[in-house]
């Protein structure tokens, strides 16, 4: 049975097309920088907004109609799921998918239960897999929807949710592995804290890292080879987070031994969260070899909180675009719609207008990058910019080469800096416009 009767696979027609069930950008054989757009994107569609999201907010009930959802917690209507799940990133033609446990499978009584429903549901997506050739970005585990996480999970003061976190997440990587998934993903959740007062926040963090070395001890042991990832988020559902930013995730990374272990999932809304842009996240996970994987939304500039609009901001696309292009992609790592449809967009045809918008967005954010370093004009201002260390006094700076005392008696004898320059920021946002 179709579940989008109406919809036909959706094709690349080009710039000139008005259809809106087509692709005007998203050209998937294209190459761009030696790669197929495919290849390159690796649009990966988000299991939890696109297929259990129910359009609740704050202040109001359900507003999506799913005709193919019967809205009940069993485990039949979460097989059944999977059948309308598959047909739409199918027409959409996205290579990949990722989910949490719990959006696949209802949580049972007990975790026994839990387990047997989580496998039941992943041999039917396997199946769909197969059948579709759809593969699994990422896999993660849901630590904070049940009240057993209220206070976290491996941040939780209490022992016993530690051990139930643990015996979840092992159950998450290895159904990710047996469905082939080529990175895993921890979001902290509830992993933070509300207030210092009741809070041993050393104790916290030095849990998170042992719960983050188990993981992968159990990921080595079974031989999933897939990428770990950490995704930071500075606030929501606490005030603070402790995967605050990419620097934060990279402090904690750093301080417990966990290099070789995990890179970074960059989600846009959590980086404006965080105060930073998305381009600045990206660069400061890429400089250090740290980028894995995106989750590509928005969030609006008028709402305080993490919204997860779907990305169609050109200029936001262009500049993810201008850092995952510098790093050659991001595979094994992807990206992934953690993007939710508005609460009035209630038909399921708008799921379809919301994917292709940002998958189109995405196109054009990789041609328009593509194009510019090309043409090298911010590459080239940059290394010009730059040019007083490539010899002399900069050279010897760099190489560790100089003194204080040197560059005292270099500067006594030289009086003033020479050939300081304009930063041509308005001229350079001109430029990037040329290009738009
Ligand atoms: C929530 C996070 C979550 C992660 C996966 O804000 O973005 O959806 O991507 O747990
Ligand atoms: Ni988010
Ligand atoms: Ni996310």
């Amino acid at each position: 049975m179709a579940h989008f009767p109406n919809v036909p696979k959706i094709e690349y027609e080009g710039p000139t097309s008005k259809n809106p069930l087509a692709f005007k950008h998203y050209n998937p054989d294209e190459i761009v920088e030696g790669q197929t757009m495919r290849d390159f994107l690796r649009f990966a569609v988000c299991y939890w907004h696109t297929f259990r999201g129910t359009g609740t907010d704050p202040f109001g009930s359900a507003t999506l109609q799913r005709p193919w959802d019967d809205g009940s917690e069993s485990v039949e209507n979460a097989v059944n799921r999977v059948d309308a799940a598959f047909e739409f990133i199918e027409k959409l033609g996205a290579p990949f998918y990722c989910f949490h446990d719990r959006d696949v499978a209802p949580e049972g009584a007990t975790l026994a239960e839990s387990q047997k429903n989580f496998a039941t549901v992943a041999s039917k997506l396997k199946e769909a897999q197969q059948r579709t050739g759809i593969k699994l970005l990422w896999g993660t585990a849901n630590l904070f929807s049940h009240p057993r996480y209220m206070h976290g999970a491996a941040t939780s003061p209490n022992a016993d949710v530690f051990a139930f976190a643990a015996a979840q997440v092992k159950q998450a990587i290895e159904i990710t592995h047996e469905l082939g998934g080529e990175n895993y993903v921890f979001w902290g959740g509830r992993e933070g804290y509300h207030n210092l007062y009741n809070t041993d926040m050393k104790r916290e963090l030095d849990h998170l890292a042992r719960f983050m070395h188990m993981a992968n001890d159990h990921a080595k042991s079974i031989g999933f080879t897939g990428q770990f990832l950490f995704e930071p988020k500075p606030k929501e559902p606490t005030k603070h987070q402790y995967d605050f930013d990419a620097a934060a995730c990279l402090n904690f990374i750093r301080s417990y031994g966990l290099e070789d272990v995990v890179k970074l999932n960059i989600e846009t809304n959590h980086a404006t969260l965080a105060g930073h842009t998305m381009m600045h996240e990206l660069e400061y996970a890429r400089m250090q070899g740290y980028l894995g994987s995106i989750d590509a939304n928005t969030g609006d500039l008028l709402l305080g909180w993490d919204t997860d609009q779907f990305p169609t901001d050109i200029y936001l696309t262009t500049q993810c675009m201008l850092v995952i292009l510098k790093q050659g992609g991001l595979a094994p790592g992807g990206t992934n719609f953690d993007a939710k449809v508005r609460r009035e967009s209630f038909e399921p045809v708008d799921l379809f207008h919301a994917h292709i918008g940002g998958m189109d967005a995405f196109a054009r954010g990789t041609r328009i990058a593509a194009a510019i370093r090309a043409d090298g004009v911010l590459d080239n201002f940059v290394a010009e910019r730059y040019a007083s260390y490539n010899d002399g006094i900069g050279k010897k700076i760099e190489n560790g080469a100089a003194s204080f005392a040197e560059l005292e008696s270099y500067m006594l004898e030289k009086g003033t800096p020479n050939g300081i320059q304009s930063g041509r920021q308005e001229y350079l946002e001109n430029v990037i416009n040329d290009y738009l």
